[in-house]
């Protein structure tokens, strides 16, 4: 028997892979056995409904794909009556990621969080025009929202970055000292798409998220700086779609691993991964996750 499972920062999983918020919905448990993932996170909630952006919100690009969905939600009361209690039966780790425009909405949301196993806390979409990235670029807003969030909450709470600080070790840290007990790096890339046939940008609010294999080294390399240089977990996400990737992030210094775009193409990529891991251990000689990341820091 290989163990796959991971224990960090009050979390246990029974294996690093993770589906990531806004790739996946409850259809999905039709195509995916939901009881083999290590864990889900579910797509951002703000503490109202929002309609997201206009259309078009999502398109293909060379390796990869570009969207402004801008966060469309229904908002944590209507997710608590009829989402919540679906989400609890899928047998797997649930979290829950979660926006705010300001630092008042994030202590609301995060007081009305229950019955998940932890918190994402999303200072990274690049698809708003308040909070999202504008707070992750900024150390001290990273610190307040983080410690906003830890104050209204006992679950774990994970921080998620973006790409686009000009310091993400900084933005990190601050997370780390105002409580988070890990961070995801990294959210999708500023990006743009413009449409030749009006010369202008393909969405209405001009920038959009690249995720993606188009993105891999960039999340990997910033994956590699966080976990070099704070203290606390590191779980990667950016562009992963088989299990030598996967091997890239734990060697990069993750401890656990999110499938984003990949889910797009190949649904079962997750369970593969899962067995692919399981059949390299199996070959290496190896019987768990740390004897797999031993072989490097030796
Ligand atoms: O909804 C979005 O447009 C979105 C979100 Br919340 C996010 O975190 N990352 C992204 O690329 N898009």
């Amino acid at each position: 028997m290989i163990d796959l499972s991971v224990n960090f920062a009050g979390l246990k999983l029974k294996n690093p892979v993770i589906l990531a918020s806004g790739v996946w919905d409850l259809p999905y448990t039709k195509i995916i056995d939901f009881e083999k993932l290590g864990g889900v996170i579910y797509k951002s909630l703000s503490l109202m409904p929002r309609e997201g952006n206009p259309p078009p919100r999502i398109t293909e690009i060379p390796c990869g794909v570009i969207n402004s969905i801008g966060l469309a939600n229904k908002g944590i009361k209507i997710f608590n009556r009829e989402v919540l209690p679906e989400l609890k039966e899928l047998g797997t780790e649930v979290f829950l990621n979660i926006f705010g425009e300001s630092i008042e909405e994030f202590s609301k949301i995060s007081s009305l969080i229950r019955d998940v196993s932890g918190i994402e806390v999303n200072i990274s979409c690049p698809n708003v025009e308040k909070g999202g990235v504008y707070f992750g670029r900024d150390p001290e807003t990273a610190y307040q929202v983080t410690k906003a969030v830890c104050e209204n909450t006992d679950l774990p709470v994970i921080v998620k970055l973006t790409p686009a600080a000009s310091d993400i070790v900084v933005v990190a840290e601050a997370c780390q000292e105002a409580g988070a007990c890990a961070i995801t790096a990294v959210n999708t890339f500023p990006g743009l798409v413009i449409d030749i046939d009006s010369g202008k940008p393909l969405f209405e609010r001009v920038v959009g998220g690249v995720s993606g294999p188009a993105i891999k080294p960039l999340a990997l390399y910033k994956v590699y700086e966080v976990s070099s240089n704070v203290g606390i977990p590191v779980i990667g996400s950016g562009g992963i779609g088989n299990y030598e990737d996967v091997l890239e992030y734990f060697f990069a210094g993750a401890m656990a691993i999110q499938l984003g775009s990949v889910i797009f193409t190949n649904p079962l990529a997750p369970i593969e991964i899962i067995d692919n891991i399981t059949k390299y251990a199996k070959e290496k000689g190896y019987s768990n996750l740390k004897e797999i990341r031993r072989c490097v820091d030796e």
